[in-house]
């Protein structure tokens, strides 16, 4: 009897984290500082459960832990391409539509839709008032309550329950997966109802991804990346041994910018002549070593995850798309 009380108590104080000093603290805050009431906050948040999965994904991201062939091979599978070909062919007037709408490519609106949801087909197993719940309280971050207020804004002015919606264990939404504070400031209503659903309203969720490229600056003008000769000396050099090149410069940092001459003088390059200034990116694809050069668009999608392999293969399976579909029709 004493153990099941025990027992009990603890599943109570999981269960309910307006109980915790730290939440209580927050609802004080955001409810002082929002048009959210502490009625409203709180209502959501007693649904809220924290979710220790989501602690250990956090920490374990293929952009961080994955050699480049590896993250590269999930992306470009024929099955990915083919699913992706199906994707561009069943949304064809909405993404010609967006495309010169929003002056972003449909082949880079696809393949981001593709690298996040499988082209629309897999949302997440988890949902955002849990996730980020457990990201702003165990975490910790402001970062995180940001995004839990954002979510529970977004969920009061469009009439929707998050514990009742899919996303990732970091809580992005829909098609496109947006955190909450995206889904706010880049989501768009494109199919005309006044609400910017991204899980439910494809039109919605494919013209939001572009407009979010748009605002962050994307040029449709412009290339994203380019391929330049890696200088010989370099050309079996695999991922270990291309981290321990010397130059003055980071590479595969998107941060890192630099002109041809300043990559001539790196000696990683013989010839180089584009102008301004690029992210220089060395990377172990198959058996060579190649050396690309991101531009200001390759910048843009870095704004949709902060990751140069995230960049790279957003770029190379935007391509293969567009060789595929071109081909094929
Ligand atoms: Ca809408």
């Amino acid at each position: 009897m004493r153990i099941f009380f025990f027992l009990l108590f603890n599943i109570s104080i999981d269960a309910n984290i307006l109980d915790r000093e730290d939440v209580k603290l927050f609802i004080e805050t955001q409810s002082a500082t929002t048009e959210l009431t502490k009625e409203e906050i709180e209502n959501f948040l007693s649904k809220a459960e924290i979710v220790n999965r989501v602690i250990e994904l956090r920490s374990n991201q293929p952009e961080s832990t994955f050699s480049w062939n590896r993250y590269r091979n999930i992306f470009l599978k024929s099955s990915k391409l083919k699913a992706g070909i199906n994707f561009l062919l069943e949304n064809e007037n909405l993404l010609n539509r967006v495309e010169n709408e929003y002056g972003v490519s449909k082949f880079y609106i696809a393949s981001i839709i593709g690298a996040e949801t499988s082209f629309g087909k897999n949302f997440g197993t988890f949902n955002p008032l849990d996730t980020i719940s457990t990201l702003a309280f165990e975490v910790g971050s402001n970062f995180w309550k940001k995004e839990l207020i954002n979510l529970l804004q977004l969920s009061k002015r469009y009439g929707m329950d998050p514990k009742n919606i899919k996303s990732s264990w970091a809580g992005a939404i829909g098609i496109g997966q947006f955190i909450p504070s995206s889904y706010n400031s880049y989501g768009v209503d494109y199919d005309g109802d006044s609400i910017v659903d991204l899980v439910n309203s494809r039109e919605d969720g494919i013209a939001s991804v572009a407009n979010y490229l748009k605002v962050h600056g994307w040029d449709p003008n412009e290339e994203v990346v380019q391929e330049l000769s890696i200088n010989k000396k370099y050309s079996a050099f695999n991922d270990e041994k291309i981290q321990a090149i010397g130059t003055d410069f980071k590479l595969n940092n998107f941060r890192t910018k630099v002109s041809s001459s300043d990559l001539i003088e790196s000696g990683l390059v013989e010839e180089a002549n584009y102008s301004g200034e690029a992210i220089p990116l060395v990377v172990f694809q198959g058996q060579n070593t190649k050396i690309y050069i991101g531009f200001d668009n390759f910048r843009v999608i870095t704004k949709y995850n902060q990751s140069s392999y995230y960049a790279l293969v957003i770029h190379q399976l935007a391509v293969e798309l567009k060789k595929k579909y071109e081909k094929d029709s």
